[in-house]
């Protein structure tokens, strides 16, 4: 530790090194709030002459030799990254605006994270992984409370932990049947049911289904790929469920100049589901529940408009059908609010929210009518990783101190500004920017057109990636600032001067 203490203004700032990286902790003498300042490189340096460099590329040849290595991009010095800079094994510097796929809260290496794994009292939680389900430790419920309900979706009281995003979805779909049999019959399961459950039979194995939106991305895992309907990839070979696939909206854009097309094609999804849902409910396959997101994240940053979420939400009340939103992607405050479905106003708030990635722990929000009537009905080993509350308790507490959901609301806009302006330079390139926060994505007229964008982002010093098709995403950390917007946007604006050079 290399303390340099210096006395400013009302401020006392200290300079330490922890992990090999300075960071300025200032103090202010009249609350109790720390202001944590990270030392992130001034921008981007890229020394190799491609990307992937030597050594990442050496990896990737070892790795390949034991696993499909073929996704894998760069290997990461994790150590050396800091905030919104990642640095790779070949000491590439990168502005990262995709942050593992949108799962850093902070960025790297954020000192109130530093320091909650070096404080010795909470060596045990980080080494005694506990089966969370029968033998969670003293703190656990301090922490749910800290952590997670104090975050909680207005409405939703209770808490269930996962491991990862595919693990809530799968058990928020189990409570959305359990609620709807127990409904259905008016009494818990019967001698008859959990007989014929055994050999997956009904009405043990009752028939049911659980309405999804066409381009959306709720996991891989068998029953949640049944809801997956973003990339063929995804799901070939895999049987699936018979459920019903409604339209997310595909909305015009600019919005307000294409108001009344939106509208119509608001109101024709909506009709579709109801259609949908009288549909499988005269087939003896009735619809317990539907998962959405609030933006098709992985499947090309699609956008439900306030009135859709609206009429949604009441149409899911009129046909008894629960109403999941999986947050996995847009949660924990990347649009500016902890959870985008707020930004809708329903008259009723969701049934079940599921979360993950940016909230270091899976699980989900659920109303208390949704509380499983049985222990050991939703379980598994772990339940995921109370070690990963401490880092969100963490999280939270720097989110509120330093006002991170308003900040990022203010980069968001001017991030999307810029984003309109830059498309308007490029109109044969550019178009569709959109977003909420720093949630913000701008299409491409090709693939291969934003493929190579993409390409020779990474040249010139800019982690990010796509989505759906023809997209870039933007999926930053809550700490991303103007200033990252700006070495962006110049880098965006040189990449594209030299694709549309080329062309
Ligand atoms: O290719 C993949 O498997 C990817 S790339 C991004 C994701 C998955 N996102 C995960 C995700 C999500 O975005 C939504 C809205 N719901 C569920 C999931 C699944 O979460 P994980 O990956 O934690 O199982």
């Amino acid at each position: 530790m290399y303390p340099l203490i210096q006395r400013s203004y009302r401020k006392m700032m200290m300079m330490m090194m922890i992990n090999g990286h300075h960071y300025q902790r200032l103090l202010s003498s009249s609350t109790a709030t720390t202001n944590y300042v990270l030392n992130e490189p001034s921008e981007p340096n890229i020394v190799t002459a491609e990307i992937p460099g030597p050594q990442s590329r050496r990896l990737i040849d070892d790795l390949n030799k034991i696993q499909n290595a073929g996704a894998i991009q760069l290997f990461v010095d994790y150590e050396k990254s800091i905030g919104n800079y990642l640095v790779d094994v070949d000491g590439n510097t990168f502005l990262d605006i995709y942050s593992q796929i949108s799962s850093m809260p902070l960025g790297y290496n954020h000192p109130a994270l530093i320091e909650a794994v070096k404080d010795p009292r909470n060596i045990s939680s980080f080494i005694n992984r506990p089966a969370l389900g029968i033998l969670p430790p003293k703190s656990f419920n301090d922490q749910l409370h800290s952590a997670l309900l104090s975050i909680a979706p207005s409405g939703l009281n209770e808490i269930q932990t996962m491991a990862c995003g595919s693990c809530s979805v799968e058990n928020a779909l189990k409570v959305v049947c359990f609620y709807y049999r127990t409904w259905q019959r008016g009494q818990p399961p019967t001698e008859d049911d959990m007989l014929t459950c055994m050999t997956n039979e009904q009405p043990g194995s009752p028939k049911l289904s659980i309405m999804s939106f066409m381009g959306s991305f709720h996991g891989r895992t068998f029953g949640a790929l049944s809801c997956t309907h973003s990339k063929a990839i995804h799901k070939v070979d895999i049987p699936a469920f018979d459920w019903p696939i409604a339209d997310f909206p595909r909305y015009k854009y600019p919005l307000n100049e294409y108001s009344d097309y939106n509208q119509r094609e608001d109101d024709r999804c909506l009709a579709k589901v109801e259609d949908l849902i009288e549909k499988y409910n005269r087939k003896a396959i009735p619809v317990a529940g539907m998962i959405i997101e609030p933006i098709q994240s992985e499947g090309g940053d699609y956008h439900g408009s306030k009135y859709f979420f609206q009429q949604l939400r009441k149409i899911c009340t009129k046909h008894h059908v629960a109403m999941v939103i999986d947050e996995v992607q847009t949660g924990g405050g990347p649009t500016g609010k902890y959870w985008a479905h707020e930004h809708f106003e329903m008259d009723q708030p969701p049934d079940i929210v599921t979360f993950s990635k940016k909230m270091l722990i899976g699980g989900f929000y659920y109303r208390p009518m949704f509380r499983p009537d049985k222990p050991y009905r939703i379980f598994n080993t772990w339940l995921g990783d109370p070690s990963k509350l401490i880092l969100l308790e963490q999280v939270v507490r720097v989110v509120k101190e330093q006002r991170l959901l308003e900040r990022i609301a203010e980069t968001g806009d001017y991030l999307l500004d810029h984003l309109k302006r830059i498309q308007n330079q490029y109109p044969s390139i550019l178009m569709n920017a959109r977003g909420i926060g720093t949630f913000c994505a701008i299409d491409f007229p090709t693939p291969s057109l934003r493929d190579q964008t993409i390409k020779q982002l990474h040249r010139n010093g800019v982690h990010c990636g796509g989505s759906g098709s023809a997209t870039l995403r933007f999926r930053t950390t809550l700490t991303f600032e103007k200033h990252h917007v700006d070495q962006f946007i110049e880098r965006f604006d040189h990449t594209l001067r030299s694709l549309s050079n080329n062309k």
